[in-house]
Order: C-alpha cells, then structure tokens, then sequence
C-alpha cells in the first residue's frame, strides 16, 4: 500500500500508519501536544511557573474510564492538581499499560469547556439560552416532578437514558427503589449479537475471553482490538506476548485495514456481513477434511459432528469467496492452519462481525468454530470467566437493596426482537427508543440522560433530536453530563456531572487471566466548579422525593458507602485506596469449567435424568422447575455447560422457541443469511457504508480533548483506489452521500427509501473492500467547544468562570472536515437480536465541485 502525505488540513490525519499505531498503542506514551495542558497550567494558578518542580507528587492509583476497558491507572498529583497518568502495574488486566486516550485524561479533566454549574434552559428548549442555577434549585425542581409522578402510580413514565454506565451499582439502586423500569441502555447499539450468540451456545457467560497470551493461532473476524475493543488494552498486550512468546499467528478479516490488521500476520479484506459464511466454510474444510477434535465436539456438544458436517456442507469455500471476496484457497488453508495448532488456538470477534443485520448468525457460526476444534477452556483456547465483573457473591452491595419493580415499560422490555431480552441480562433495544416515543408508545413525563450522547452517537440522530426537542413528547429533560452536548443541548436541566478522575467507583472489566478482580475508581483531585457525581445526587434526590424511597441510601458519605461495600477484601477501602485493585490469590484461572466433577454435596438430594444425563437438584425459585446442576458424562456427573442441555449448543431450541414465541423464524443452527438489502448487487454509484472508530479518540466523548483531536480531528471516506478509478474520483474530492433505508420488511420502515445526505471527501487507498466506504464516527461535533467541533462551536458557555482557552485560538486544524455519520445512518436492528446494524447500509456516491 503506498503511504500517503497530505499538507490539506482537511486530510493531516493521514499520519503513516506506523505513525498513529505508535501513538494509539504504545503504553504511557508521550503524545503530540501534550505541551497545551501546561499553558492552562500556569493561567490558572500559577501565573509565574513557580510550581512547576516545587512540592511533593502523589501517586494515586484509580481506574480509567476514557473508554470502558477500565485499566488501571495511577494518576500523579502534585499540590491538588493531576500532572500525568501512567498505568498501574498491579492492575491484573491492563498490567500497568494504558493508552493514549488514558494518557489523556487531564486534557478531559481541566478542559475549559466543561460544565461546571447546574443550568437552566431561559428559551426555548434547544435555544441555547441557559440561566445559571443553584443546586438547591436544581434539586428542588428535580424531585418536585419526580415525586408527582411516583405519586401518580405510573412511575414508568421516569426514563432513564444511560450510555456506558460504569456506576451501575447506585443506578439501578435509584431506579429500582424509585420503581421505574424505564431503564434505557446502548447494548443493542453496542454489543448485544456477540453477547446473544454467546449466551446461546455456552449460556456460562455473554463475553469470550481468547487465551491469547498461550495461544499459537488466532483467527480475527472483525475485531479491532489494537485500537478498539471493549478489552483493548489487555488484549493487545496478550496478543504482541503470543506473537513474542509462542510466534503466534494473527490473522485478521476486516473490510478495512485497520492498525489491527496491520499489525497481523495476514489481513483478509471481506465484503461486509459475509464473516459468518466464511466460518462456515472453514468449518466445512475442517469437517470435511477431518481435521475436527470429533470426540470432544461428540461429548461436550449437543449436536452430532456428522450432523453438523452434514449441514455445514452447503457452505463451500467456493461460496464463501463469490461472496465475501476472500479465496477459497486462503479460507481452506486458514481452516487447516487453526485446526492443526488446536486446542491453543482462538477466534475473536467483535462488532466486525456483529454489528450486522446477520450478526447473531455470524458470531455464532464463529463461536462454534472453536467446538469444532476442541479448544474451548483450554490453555491457549477460546475462553471465558462466569463473572463479567468482580465476584459479587462474596463482595455483595451493601443493603438494603431495593426489589426489582413491578411496573412494566412497553420500550425497555420491547418484544418484536425474541433475542433481546431473553436471558438474565437485558439488552433492550435501544435505537428504537426515540422512535417509538415519537409513536407514542409509552407515555414519558420525565426523562434523565446519564453518560450518554444519543442525539448525536445513535441512528437517526436527528430523529432522537427532533424528540427531545419536543415538549410533548418528553414534558421534562434532566442531562446530566461533563460536557456540553448535542444531547445537553436539548435539556431543561443540565447537571455538571466530574469526570472519572474526581469521582468513585467499585469496577472491573471481564478478565482476561481468566481469574476475576475488583477494582476501585477513587477521586484524584477535588471535583471541579460545582461538579458532582450521581453517588451524591441520587441519595440527595431520594432524600427530597421520600415516600420511603430515601432508606435504600442511609449512609452520609460515599467513603462510608464503599467502605462497607470491600468489608469482604482483606485490608478494606484502606487497601483498594492504597493499591486500587484486589484479587483473591488462591483463585485459579478458568480453565474447562465444565469438566469440574461435581462434589458429594452437590449431588446430594440430586436426581439424574435418564434420558438426558442432566442432573438436577431443587428448583429454581423463578421459574419453579427442577434447578439443572451438572450433566453424566461416562458415567460421572459434571458441571457442564449454563445451557439448558448443560453441552455446547450447538443447536439450541432455545432460540428456536424464543423465536417461535415471537412469531419469527430463528434457526436453532448457526446459518449463513445473506443480509437482505445487500442481495441483487449494487448499482454503480452505490457502496456498503461501514463505521469504524479512531485509534485515539472514544465513541464521543473525546472529542474535547484537545491533545487527542489535535493528533486526529477530521474523518474523510475511505473509497478503494479501484472503485475511485471507476467512479471518477480523485483523493480528497468532495462527494456527497446519500443513505437508504434498508430494503427490508423485518426492519422497521425497511423501504429501501432515501434517508439522508451529507457531503464529506474522499481518502482514496487500497486499504479497503471495494464495494465500501468506511467513515469513523468518531469525529463531527457541532458543539461541546472549540476543540471538539474543530473550531465551530465558539458560543460563550453559559456560567463560566473558567480560565479563557488560549489554545482555542491556536487550533490550528479549525474548519478540518469533520461529519456526522448518525445524522445519515438509519434505525436497523437485527429482526432476531435487536442489534443496531452499524455496517450495512447502501448509500449512493456523487462527485459534487465543493463543499457548498
Ligand atoms: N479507540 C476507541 N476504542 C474504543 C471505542 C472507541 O470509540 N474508540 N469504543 C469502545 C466500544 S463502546 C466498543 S463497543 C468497542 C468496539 O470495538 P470493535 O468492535 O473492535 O470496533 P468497531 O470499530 O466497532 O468495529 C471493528 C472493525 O469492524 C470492521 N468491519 C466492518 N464491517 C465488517 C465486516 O462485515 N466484517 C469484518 N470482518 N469487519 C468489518 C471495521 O472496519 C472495524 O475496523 O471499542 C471500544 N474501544
Ligand atoms: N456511526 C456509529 N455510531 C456509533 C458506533 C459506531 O460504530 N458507528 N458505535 C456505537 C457504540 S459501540 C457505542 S458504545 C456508542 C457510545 O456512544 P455514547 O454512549 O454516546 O458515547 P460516550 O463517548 O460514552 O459519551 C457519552 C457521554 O459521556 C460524557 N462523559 C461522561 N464522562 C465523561 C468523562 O469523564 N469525560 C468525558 N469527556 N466525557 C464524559 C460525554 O460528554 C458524552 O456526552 O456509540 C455508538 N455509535
Ligand atoms: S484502553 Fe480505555 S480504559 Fe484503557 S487506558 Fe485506554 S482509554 Fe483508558
Ligand atoms: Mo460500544
């Protein structure tokens, strides 16, 4: 691929690739620009520099939440102010490595756009016009309206809109001791195909954990975990250690070069939404060709190898490539390559493979792969931990816990997408909130948005800015954020939320050792302004609205709340606050779970069916049937699988009849269903738009960060060099896009009509599928300041007392190309799983002469 240098502003973001995963990657880097923070530095307290090597530095471990990783941190901090974050090597995921966007943190903390006082809106909602308030009034106002409607017996009609919640303890406390079960979550937009297809077919976890770090083979469908991912950072780390350790071998399938296929051994180019058709294909090869692990697939699945050849047969190599452009050859070699370094061989897969209208089909044919091949619980095999966090069994929350409400809501527990909330943890789906409030199908009094920017990061943003700026439909906005929003934007109330760094938490992420932790998020500094954090608003609030709502809070601090809270980890809150972390060293690492001989007291008063093999012993107190412990296999009773036929399924009933109960067709086999509005072809002028996110920024929220948008601030369209040539396309050309709605009657609107239009430019490269245009998301504010709107956003801030920004007017990049991709991408779930597909809609192309 040739590298390209551009002096256009519009296009500086065209660093090499060596360049950005420098910068995106390597652990406590010193980034470009971080020289800015210093200039604020000395405006706001110390004009002369005097400070600047006087006194004493603090070293003060925490957790991260730039993105929802978690990796630990300790934050350095001289005189009450943080200086630098670097990684805290006790951390058991992270393993003192952070990046970039961790390094950044202080640009978030001490950026001069932040909100810092409640606001009131003084116009018309969406205006602009705000009036500083007290928190008196805030509160006031806030618990008047939410006692009437608790009074009111429909507490229901209180939504709250949340995005990555990492305090989730103290929010569903609120919720459920309000008695609201209009919680709205992102899952549907984020992660939910990987979770359901998972679910489905171990039922032990929704979350894969790849052995990485002791495996020899890893097959990567989708995943961009040199840059993205949920576990990003400990994930990489494992990765480059394999690499290094067992000269391991990376192999990436993505319609794009990412820095995740750049740094593989081999990068397959797909056409989008073909993964699932691949792994089909390898698992045809590996069938086929017997290179299957058949007797552990025979005795820890529930479907037969023969049977499962049989019906993988239809899916040729041959196929796969008519398809999804990769050759037959390289998918039938692949197969043999992954099978033969079994079982320290993986897969990974991430929202590549499953942000897709097939997405649940395709991570599933993925996951199975691994069954196939004998790997799963093995040391360098694919993976898992039965706990997605710490183990809240002995650490519990401190009580009294409020019940679970009774009261129902017809959005949060929508029922057109059988998968979505069919297990324990509740997916929802979330892209079709806005809408279905605009259709009226759940009356909204009071909404609350938290740790979420949906009027600019989900489908159809404008129709969920059209709702919110509609008093009927949602009489009453509370936001609560750090910075100004386009979601802020359209509030009555804006709560001043701190960032991360002067808040707490009790947290950990899935862990990739496979042994479970607990880490504690501490303040590093005093909040800033009169910034607070839900832990001090919500017990205040309850307080105010009372009606017995205010016993689930009795302590006075939140130091007293976490106190109780680690009661149970040796040392206390004394011990988390010195170390942030915590992790029970007798505990050993999840291996073959299932192979676990269940013990004399666990069998005792148990029963075995006959026919099944499946151990049972008293019930379940929700459902009331006979609680499945384990299954006989040769004659001994083991754990097994959390699938109601304690094995792999790999055939699931489960889904077939949760599909069955909706009316739609789900089959109980992972299968290959071309996505509706891609078949027939393309015309001419049209491509697949894909989404992808920047290696140094984080869904929307650091945008204002100036060290980070100074290193990349504009997202133009990836357009292959073919395609171009075809299409009459120069590099940095303007086009203009127009979306369509997804031809499609399971979605809904699915007419195939003309959604929306933006006009942006093209970056013409080999590195991408001829048949996309591949445009981050990460990029086209139009507020939140100067820094995160590349100079548009200049509007004074309303009751701001901060230092005035040089530094914004030193934005050298000011008027960068920098485009909306929601604004144009329309609502499409995945009819089985709710899932937002972010990969799949046409759009057609036009050259236009510039901008205007
Ligand atoms: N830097 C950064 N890190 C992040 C985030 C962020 O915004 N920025 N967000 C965090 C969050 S919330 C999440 S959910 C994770 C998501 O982490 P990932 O799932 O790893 O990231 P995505 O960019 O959503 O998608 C991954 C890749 O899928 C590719 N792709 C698109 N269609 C297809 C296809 O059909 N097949 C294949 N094989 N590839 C395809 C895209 O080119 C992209 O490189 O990242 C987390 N970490
Ligand atoms: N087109 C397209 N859209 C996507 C995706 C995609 O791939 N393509 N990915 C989707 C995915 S996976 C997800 S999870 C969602 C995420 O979308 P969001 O949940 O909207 O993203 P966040 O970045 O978490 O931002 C939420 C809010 O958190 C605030 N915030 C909270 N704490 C802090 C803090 O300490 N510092 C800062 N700076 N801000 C804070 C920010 O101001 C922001 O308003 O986006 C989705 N949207
Ligand atoms: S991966 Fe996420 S949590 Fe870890 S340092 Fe980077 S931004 Fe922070
Ligand atoms: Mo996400």
């Amino acid at each position: 691929m040739p590298t390209e240098h551009h002096s256009d502003p519009d296009l500086s973001w065209t660093l090499t690739r060596r360049d950005l995963l420098r910068i995106g990657m390597v652990a406590g880097a010193a980034v470009a620009g971080l020289g800015t923070i210093e200039i604020i530095d000395r405006a706001a307290d110390d004009p002369a520099g005097q400070r600047k090597t006087a006194g004493t530095v603090h070293k003060i471990p925490s957790m991260c939440q730039m993105c929802t990783t978690a990796c630990g941190i300790i934050a350095n901090v001289r005189d009450g102010r943080l200086l630098t974050i670097e990684g805290n090597p006790a951390d058991p995921n992270s393993r003192g490595s952070i990046c970039a966007k961790g390094v950044a943190g202080p640009s978030i903390l001490y950026d001069p756009s932040r909100l810092l006082h409640p606001l009131k809106r003084a116009g018309r909602r969406g205006e602009g016009r705000w009036r500083r308030i007290s928190w008196e009034e805030a509160y006031t106002e806030i618990a008047d309206r939410l006692r009437d409607i608790r009074r009111s017996g429909r507490p229901e009609e209180f939504a709250f809109q949340q995005g990555r919640n990492r305090s989730s303890d103290i929010v569903s406390r609120f919720l459920n001791a309000f008695g609201t079960p209009s919680a709205f979550n992102h899952r549907a937009l984020c992660s939910l195909n990987r979770r359901a297809a998972i679910l489905a077919t171990i039922g032990d976890s929704d979350w894969d954990l790849g052995d990485f770090e002791n495996s020899r083979y890893i097959l990567n469908f989708g995943s961009n975990w040199a840059e993205a991912h949920q576990g990003h950072i400990p994930v990489a780390i494992r990765m480059m250690r394999a690499r290094e350790r067992n000269n391991a071998k990376i192999v990436t399938f993505d319609a794009r070069l990412s820095n995740t296929a750049a740094v593989s051994d081999e990068w397959f180019c797909v056409k989008p939404g073909t993964d699932g058709l691949i792994a089909l294909a390898m698992a045809n090869v590996i069938c086929t060709e017997r290179l299957w692990d058949k007797e552990w697939f025979d005795t820890w699945s529930n479907h037969s190898a023969d049977d499962y050849a049989r019906h993988v047969r239809q899916y040729t190599p041959e196929r796969a490539e008519a398809e999804s452009g990769v050759p037959a050859e390289a998918i039938r070699r692949v197969a043999r390559e992954f099978a033969e370094a079994a079982p320290r061989c993986t897969t990974i897969c991430n929202r590549g493979s499953a942000a897709h209208r097939n997405g649940f089909y395709n991570d599933r044919a993925i996951t199975v792969l691994n069954a196939l091949v004998g790997n799963m619980g093995r040391v360098g095999g694919w993976c898992w931990h039965p706990m997605s966090a710490w183990d809240k069994k002995r650490i519990p929350e401190p009580g009294p816990v409020p019940e679970k409400p009774s009261a129902r809501s017809p959005i949060a527990e929508a029922e057109d997408w059988p998968l979505a909330n069919a297990w324990d943890n509740k997916m929802r789906v979330g892209e079709i909130v806005y809408l279905w409030i605009k259709e009226r199908r759940q009356r909204i009094s009071a909404l609350m948005t938290y740790n979420c920017d949906q009027a600019w990061s989900w489908p159809e943003a404008n129709l969920v800015r059209e709702v919110l700026a509609d008093e009927e439909l949602v009489p009453f906005h509370v936001c609560i954020d750090v910075m100004p929003s386009e979601t802020s934007n359209l509030a009555d109330i804006v709560l001043p939320w701190t960032t991360y760094l002067e808040r707490w938490d009790i947290d950990s992420r899935p862990p990739q050792g496979l042994v479970d932790y607990v880490g504690l998020r501490q303040p590093v500094v005093s909040p800033l302004g009169e910034s607070k954090d839900l832990r001090e608003i919500f017990p205040e609030l309850a307080r105010r609205i009372g009606d017995g709502m205010e016993r689930y809070f009795p302590w006075r601090t939140q130091e007293e709340y976490f106190d109780e809270y680690f009661r149970a980890v040796p040392g206390g809150l004394a011990h988390m606050k010195a170390a942030g972390v915590w992790q029970d060293p007798a505990k050993k690492p999840n291996y073959a779970p299932y192979e676990r001989i269940l013990t004399k007291e666990e069998l005792r008063d148990s029963e075995i069916d006959e026919k099944t093999g499946i151990v049972y012993s008293g019930t379940d107190p929700e459902s009331g049937k006979r609680r499945a412990i384990g299954i006989m296999i040769d004659g001994v009773a083991r754990q097994g699988f959390s699938t109601p036929s304690r094995k792999v399924e790999v055939y699931s009933q489960f889904v077939a009849d949760k599909g069955g109960e909706a009316g739609k067709t789900i089959s109980p086999l992972p299968i290959y269903e071309q996505i509706p509005a891609h078949r027939g072809g393309l015309g001419e002028d049209q491509l697949i738009m894909i989404s992808f996110k920047w290696n140094v920024h984080n869904a929307h929220r650091t945008m204002q960060s100036k060290w980070l948008q100074e290193i990349v601030h504009t997202n133009p369209a990836w357009i292959n060099s073919a395609t171009a040539a075809c299409l009459g396309l120069r590099h940095g050309d303007w086009i203009e896009v127009t979306s369509f709605r997804p031809r499609d009657e399971q979605v809904p609107g699915g007419d195939g009509s003309r959604f929306g239009t933006l006009r942006t430019r093209v970056h013409v490269t080999e590195g991408v599928h001829p048949s996309v245009i591949a445009i981050s998301h990460n990029a086209g504010r139009t507020t939140g300041g100067p820094v995160a709107s590349n100079g548009r956003d200049r509007a004074a801030l309303p009751g701001h007392e901060a230092v005035p920004d040089k530094d914004a007017e030193r934005i050298w990049w000011a008027g960068s190309l920098s485009v909306p991709q929601n604004d144009i991408l329309p609502i499409y779930p995945d009819p089985v799983s709710g899932q937002q597909a972010y990969h799949d809609t046409i759009v057609s192309i036009r050259r236009i002469e510039d901008r205007a």
